[in-house]
């Protein structure tokens, strides 16, 4: 069994501001950096496409009430991270320009013309989304639960993700949440293991 024909990878928000030194970094969000990259490698080399989302907010928001500034438009907080390895044909969505709205879902962000995540997926015919990223319990958490929602099997790729934990348990509460709305969970090993072993 490989990477199914039918799948895509989803990159959620590693941009600076969620990574160390950012203003609203999440411990060791680093770490899933060249995780991810391999990740991407993985699909690429499949043949199967890479989606980014990205937390793209106004300088003025009432997000900002309940979160430090972040990501604030064309900003380098904003800017993905330089080490990772997006590649030149990823479609990048962007989320949270609504000065009103929170929008932590990847299921909220449009490309560039305008077109919502969820009705490019449909459009490309995708049925499985591999989801990786920060916050496992944020953004994460609410794109799988929203990938689920629309009918989409999820691969929740548990060690490409990293959690705030604003309260310890995070984390621990988003996998549980996850897991009973049929969110699969897997690791490099799991799947990297399968599309070497394809025939
Ligand atoms: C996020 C907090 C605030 C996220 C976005 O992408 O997980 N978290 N804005
Ligand atoms: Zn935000």
């Amino acid at each position: 069994m490989s990477i199914e024909r039918d799948s895509a990878l989803l990159v959620v928000d590693m941009q600076n501001c969620f990574l160390p030194g950012g203003s609203l970094a999440v411990a060791e969000g680093d770490e899933v950096i060249p995780v991810i990259n391999r990740y991407i490698e993985l699909f690429q080399g499949a043949g199967r496409p890479v989606f980014a989302s990205r937390d793209w907010h106004p300088e003025e928001t009432t997000h900002f009430e309940k979160w430090p500034q972040h990501c604030v438009q064309n900003t380098r907080s904003a800017e993905f991270h330089p080490d990772l390895a997006l590649p030149p044909d990823a479609t990048v969505v962007s989320k949270g320009m609504d000065p009103q709205e929170d929008a932590y879902s990847a299921f909220q962000a449009v490309d560039q013309e305008g077109r919502l995540l969820g009705d490019s997926l449909r459009a490309r015919g995708i049925r499985h989304l591999y989801v990786s990223g920060l916050a496992l319990d944020y953004c994460v958490r609410y794109s799988a639960l929203d990938a689920a929602r629309n009918g989409l099997q999820v691969t929740l790729l548990i060690d490409a993700t990293r959690a705030v934990n604003a309260e310890i348990h995070d984390a621990e509460t988003a996998i549980e949440d996850l897991v009973r709305s049929g969110v699969r969970l897997a690791t490099i090993e799991t799947v990297g293991a399968r599309e070497a072993s394809a025939d």
